[in-house]
């Protein structure tokens, strides 16, 4: 158990709108949207960074794609398409050290990414 703001909300200690539940994984809307649509998929376990994970971890992470799939169909992105990002580290801008996944559609998206 950790104190970090994503246990907190998955601990529903903090509120969020939540779009998706399993036992292992929420998925909530994202409190400073990018895109129309910019959903929040977490496992609940606190594993800080995407280089965190290890072989243990192999089924979450497969239960963490289902509910981003959930999520995409449930927020209307199936047709148009949308984003999946994780920012891992300083370098790509992590500020909260719990591995999410930003899910991001509703308008077309640039690339590169600053
Ligand atoms: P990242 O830069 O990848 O660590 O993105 C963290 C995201 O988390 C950022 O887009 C804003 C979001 N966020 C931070 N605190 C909260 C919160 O308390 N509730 C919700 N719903 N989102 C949050």
């Amino acid at each position: 158990m950790t104190d970090c703001i994503f246990c907190r909300i998955a601990r529903r200690e903090i509120p969020a709108e939540v779009v998706e539940e399993t036992p292992s994984v929420l998925a909530f809307k994202d409190v400073h949207p990018q895109a129309p649509v910019h959903v929040l998929v977490i496992p609940k376990k606190h594993i800080p960074r995407l280089m965190d994970l290890s072989e243990e971890d192999s089924a979450l992470l497969a239960d963490v794609h289902r509910v981003v799939q959930e999520a995409a169909r449930r927020m209307g992105l199936t047709d148009d398409g949308f984003r999946l990002v994780v920012n891992n580290g300083p370098f790509a801008g992590q500020a909260v050290d719990h591995l999410h996944y930003h899910v991001l559609g509703g308008r077309k998206l640039g690339w590169p990414p600053g």
